[in-house]
């Protein structure tokens, strides 16, 4: 006989029968005056737990535990908040639960601490209960796996970028149950732009680490702010050729650095006419923004001259030579060689329009409808024969090709 396996207990310990029955105690002790089913019961029960409930978790999350039947010492009490169960174990008269993150709740009959889970019990991954006792099985810690990606990221207003482990992170893990693990960075920065090494370490709960490399590459994608533009300008042509202009270069601010060109550039000559000059601000990336203004050249003249007034009252008679005439004046005065071309139109104007017809010089025009220079009165000038017109009120149009 065997007396001291199971030491005896009060019989509230461990769930004696409601009647008060001393149950347990009397059956380990074999007293021939209790009936011996009690015996069997609990070998009975003892089976089974070890059959049911030893088993490891096969659930990856967990779930709720529900219990029922005899319930003295409060084993089927589950408690409120337990979930994420992902295994369960009962002993004689109390209960125990493994969560999903490996840590292990008991509860019911305590009289020997079976349900005094250690404090710093973690990373469990199967529990048993006895009678009294309860075990926990750990398995050896593993080191989590790092794993790290290169990334790309955007400088800011100081050119620089910080990184995240986070974001080097690529999906690094544990491979025990229940264990977790923490990211960290040797270095977040800030980085300027270029390529940086960083290295990842997973550290996990027991301490355990491991790490990986990445390349941070900071690039400037920020393009510049520029201007504004210089206004509009128009300046007086100084010879056939046009004339110089010049202007503010446009102001332009960048989150690393910045250069700014105008084409044409100032101090250009620019043609008679319009020409838009295109001024863009560049960073060290190549990122750009441009903004625009025009420059025109034009000449500086007198209007039309007499005989013809130039509000438009004179009358000619049709058929003979009418002398058109204008100068230069101001910058543009000492320009001998200006094209000028006279062209005409009858009004009112119609619909469609009337033809506008090159202007007939009766005597000494260059060519075709060009004005000739007159050296001795500086003037530009042009016979204007109107035989073959008919009457009625012209329009005169002199083009100096400046606009
Ligand atoms: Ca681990
Ligand atoms: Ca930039």
């Amino acid at each position: 006989m065997k007396t001291n396996v199971i030491p005896a207990q009060p019989a509230s310990a461990f769930g004696a029968p409601p009647s008060g029955d001393p149950g347990l105690v009397n059956a380990e002790l074999r007293t021939a005056s209790r009936p011996r089913y009690p015996a069997l019961k609990f070998a009975l029960l003892s089976l089974l737990a070890a059959l049911c409930f030893a088993a490891p978790r096969a659930h990856a999350s967990g779930g709720t535990v529900i219990g029922w039947g005899y319930n003295r010492s409060g084993q089927v009490n589950i408690p409120a908040d337990l979930s994420d169960v992902t295994a369960i174990a009962a002993g004689y008269s109390h209960s125990l639960a493994l969560k999903s993150d490996g840590t292990v709740v008991g509860w019911g009959d305590n009289s020997w601490g079976q349900v005094n889970i250690p404090a710093d019990l973690s990373g469990v991954t199967a529990i048993a209960a006895g009678g009294y006792h309860s075990l926990a099985l750990k398995l050896p810690n593993r080191a989590p796996v790092a794993r790290c990606k290169n990334v790309t990221v955007s400088s800011g207003a100081d050119c620089a970028a910080t990184v995240t482990p986070a974001q080097v992170n690529d999906g690094s893990s544990d491979p025990d149950t229940g264990d977790a693990i923490n990211l960290s960075l040797d270095t977040t920065g800030p980085f300027g732009l270029g390529f940086h090494t960083v290295t990842l370490t997973a550290t996990d709960l027991q301490g355990e680490s491991s790490s990986c490399t990445a390349t941070v590459t900071v690039v400037d994608d920020t393009p510049p702010v520029l201007g504004p533009c210089p206004a509009n300008q128009t300046v007086t042509a100084s010879s056939t050729a046009g004339a110089v202009a010049t202007f503010a270069t446009p102001g332009a601010t960048d989150n690393c650095s910045v250069s700014v060109n105008c084409a044409p550039a100032s101090g250009s000559t620019f043609p008679l006419g319009t020409t838009t000059v295109i001024g863009t601000a560049t960073d060290g990336s190549g990122n750009s923004a441009q903004c625009s203004f025009n420059v025109n050249v034009v000449y500086s003249w007198s209007g039309v001259l007499q005989p013809i007034n130039a509000d438009g009252s004179s009358v000619f008679k049709l058929g003979t030579t009418v002398q058109v005439k204008f100068q230069l004046t101001g910058a543009s005065a000492g320009i001998a060689n200006a094209v000028a071309k006279l062209s005409y139109t009858k009004l009112p104007i119609s619909i469609p329009p009337s033809p506008v017809n090159e202007a007939t010089s009766t005597a000494a025009a260059t060519s075709g409808n060009l004005f000739r220079y007159d050296a001795k009165t500086k003037q530009y000038v042009f016979n204007w024969g109107t035989k073959g017109l008919t009457a009625g009120l012209y329009q005169l149009k002199i083009d100096l090709g400046d606009g």
